[in-house]
């Protein structure tokens, strides 16, 4: 593709590029690892932001510069445990000093550093990778905890707000009546028997019980990066969702996706199940950077996010299936339909292990605070 080697060129000073190829499982951007002849920055990521999605992408470059600069002057001011690096990534300018480069046919592309000797997986390996995510997350919202949420802007609004999500797709179900499967059926019913609850976050929110806090939007597996060598996380990237927000959110999806060991892209979602061990030490790895911050109003809706998130995400892919694929990219006409199963089969194993997962919950919050 010719437009990827221009775009990348645009944020390339000097140097010849080598190649320029797809990058990550990303379902919304285009993302792309370019690599440069030598020197010590080889390698960067270059993105075409979609901008259907996300309508407004220079509120996204001026969260980033604002927030980035935010972490930075934090981590200068903390000192790390020994053996730990915390890596943020830059913006990287193009050849004439803007953060985003617009192509002819209107695009929006930009660079970002790439975070070397690092990698990240889509799903849990064990637990001790479990503790890891747990606390990238932990110590992102605690290297952000202080800066105040309306100092970002609102890059997608909407997002994660179940009661939205419950309009629209009421919206498109009774436009696209057609389908009928056995398994949109299934989803169909399953929404029907659980939006009565669906609201229980924005309630609490709404009523003065859950503060608004900076967020990362999409704190799942695959967006936490570990050292090569020691297994350590050193960053959480996909940072375009950084806005205002519930940890909640946060705390619920990182679980949806670190407790289902098939992976949300599994084919035999009958077999998904959530893993309360990983959720244990998920929350336990959390808790150990999350612990000043939080408030005891904080624990009381954390089972409530832990149920909701998978069943919002099931609802978002049921819809867009519905929808005819508009917002996710797919790689078959099905397979929004087979990611809602995965997520509302999920919500039913947590559902089935609420006394598990409650007492982890209070065991974690008890011993420790
Ligand atoms: C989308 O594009 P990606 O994979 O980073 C989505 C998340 C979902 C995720 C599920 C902006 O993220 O909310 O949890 O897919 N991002 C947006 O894999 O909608
Ligand atoms: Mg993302």
């Amino acid at each position: 593709m010719a437009h990827r080697l221009t775009a990348a060129q645009q944020f390339t000073p000097q140097g010849q590029i080598l190649d320029v190829r797809a990058y990550g499982q990303g379902n919304v951007h285009d993302t792309f690892l370019v690599t440069l002849e030598g020197g010590l920055n080889k390698n960067f990521i270059l993105q075409r932001l979609n901008t259907r999605v996300f309508p407004r992408p220079e509120l996204i470059m001026q969260n980033l510069r604002v927030f980035t600069a935010h972490m930075r002057g934090r981590l200068q001011r903390e000192t790390l445990p020994p053996g730990r690096r915390w890596e943020v990534p830059e913006v990287l300018l193009t050849r004439s000093g803007q953060d985003h480069w617009l192509d002819t046919a209107g695009s929006f592309w930009r660079a970002l550093s790439f975070i070397a000797d690092a990698q990240a997986q889509d799903t849990i390996r064990d637990l001790k990778h479990a503790g890891e995510v747990g606390y990238a997350l932990g110590r992102f919202h605690h290297l952000l905890s202080a800066l105040p949420p309306a100092s970002l802007a609102d890059t997608l609004p909407g997002f994660h707000l179940m009661p939205g999500y419950l309009r629209h797709y009421d919206g498109v179900n009774a436009q696209k009546p057609g389908k009928k499967s056995p398994e949109a059926e299934f989803c169909r019913r399953f929404v029907q028997e659980r939006r009565a609850g669906a609201g229980v976050l924005e309630e609490a929110k709404a009523a003065g019980q859950l503060p608004l806090r900076t967020i990362h939007g999409d704190p799942k597996v695959n967006n936490v990066l570990l050292d090569a060598a020691s297994g350590r996380a050193v960053a959480l990237v996909d940072l375009d969702t950084v806005k205002p927000g519930l940890v909640h959110y946060d705390l619920g999806d990182c679980l949806r996706s670190g407790c289902n060991p098939l992976g949300e892209e599994t084919a035999d979602w009958q077999a998904v199940r959530f893993e309360p061990d990983i959720c244990r030490a998920l929350l336990r790895g959390y808790l150990s950077q999350a612990r000043d911050f939080l408030t005891p109003g904080d624990y009381d809706y954390l089972f409530a996010a832990i149920r909701l998130l998978p069943f919002e995400l099931g609802l978002r892919f049921f819809t867009d299936y519905l929808e005819g694929n508009v917002y996710f990219k797919v790689r078959s006409p099905e397979h929004n339909l087979a990611r809602a199963l995965v997520q509302f089969r999920l919500t039913e194993s947590i559902e089935a292990r609420e006394g598990a997962i409650r007492g982890i919950i209070k065991e974690l919050t008890e011993k420790e605070s």
